[in-house]
């Protein structure tokens, strides 16, 4: 039960969930048991207690599963709705475990690649246990993922969660790009966010809606919330990586610079300062060009 909060209290749209929130923890735990018990304790690394990161996806999918389920007058009338059940609620929880799963899988495939030693604040999969079991892990993962996504009987809930997993290795590819161009460009940078980051949530948001029978309008608007909604996530999580502290973040500060990665902040002070393109084309293997970039954002 969650009590009515004083108009002047912000709301905490994780309270509205939590309840589901830690039985999908349990859950995720029990849906990455394997045969061999290595490959299940290295699966099970970020659902234990405590460093199951800030749960954004879930907890947005579980609320966009509240506002959806509401039966409507004109929808009750159409039929659509008549399968408000637990088991429409049980069928989107497990979106949020299958959301949860394909992103874990994506977060140690991402810090094998970027040779990351730290996430949610504890040793990366890949620095506690190596390379080799964190992509197996990821990997593992995915196949459990795709297993639950077909108990769901939904084909079109199959292939929209099955090309999300495309365009996160999309994404991932287009911002490996050395290309001046690409670099500069910010329709690149929001096209490869979309693919990295906003795919997943704008397409789980939009399974929710195609589970509850919603019309293909509704689902497009659940979608297009989601998209928006990554997109800004996104955002923030740039900036963040220039703002924010190891302590704070639970990660490396100021990574993407020093992965040449060029994001939404630098973009924005290339607009401000022209003379900061020749220093982005430079590149960042130089440590002494990170800081030159360093003194105009
Ligand atoms: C194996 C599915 C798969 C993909 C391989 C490596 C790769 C291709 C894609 C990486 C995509 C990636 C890491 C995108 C970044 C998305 C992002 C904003 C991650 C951080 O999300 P938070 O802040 O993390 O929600 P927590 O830890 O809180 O869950």
């Amino acid at each position: 039960k969650v009590e009515k909060p004083h108009p002047k209290e912000p709301l905490d749209p994780f309270a509205l969930v939590a309840d589901e929130l830690s039985m999908l923890a349990d859950r995720l735990r029990s849906m990455v048991v394997a045969e061999v018990p290595k490959l299940s304790s290295a699966a099970e690394y970020f659902f234990k207690v405590g460093v199951e990161g800030k749960r954004f996806r879930p907890t947005v999918l579980l609320l966009m599963a509240s506002a959806l389920n509401m039966p409507i007058p004109e929808a009750a009338a159409s039929g659509a709705y008549n399968n408000f059940s637990k088991d429409l609620r049980a069928r989107q929880q497990c979106i949020a475990e299958i959301t949860e799963m394909i992103h874990v899988a994506s977060l140690l495939h991402d810090d094998v690649l970027d040779d990351a030693n730290t996430r949610r604040g504890i040793g990366s999969l890949n620095f506690v246990m190596g390379n080799k079991l964190a992509v197996l892990a990821g990997d593992f993962l995915l196949s459990r993922a795709c297993v639950a996504l077909a108990s769901l009987k939904n084909t079109e809930v199959v292939s929209l969660l099955a090309t999300t997993v495309e365009h996160l290795v999309t994404g991932e590819t287009m911002q490996m790009t050395t290309k001046s161009e690409q670099r500069r460009s910010m329709d690149y940078y929001l096209q490869k966010t979309y693919y990295k980051t906003a795919s997943l949530i704008s397409s789980s948001c939009k399974a929710i809606a195609l589970l509850a029978g919603h019309t293909a309008e509704v689902s497009k608007l659940a979608y297009d919330y989601g998209r928006n909604l990554g997109l800004a996530f996104q955002l923030v999580d740039d900036i963040l990586d220039f703002t924010g502290t190891s302590a704070s973040l639970g990660k490396g500060s100021l990574s993407d610079i020093r992965h040449g990665i060029v994001t939404a902040p630098m973009l924005f002070a290339m607009e401000e300062f022209p003379e900061l393109h020749e220093v982005v084309d430079r590149g960042f293997d130089d440590p002494a060009n990170v800081d030159v970039a360093l003194e105009y954002l």
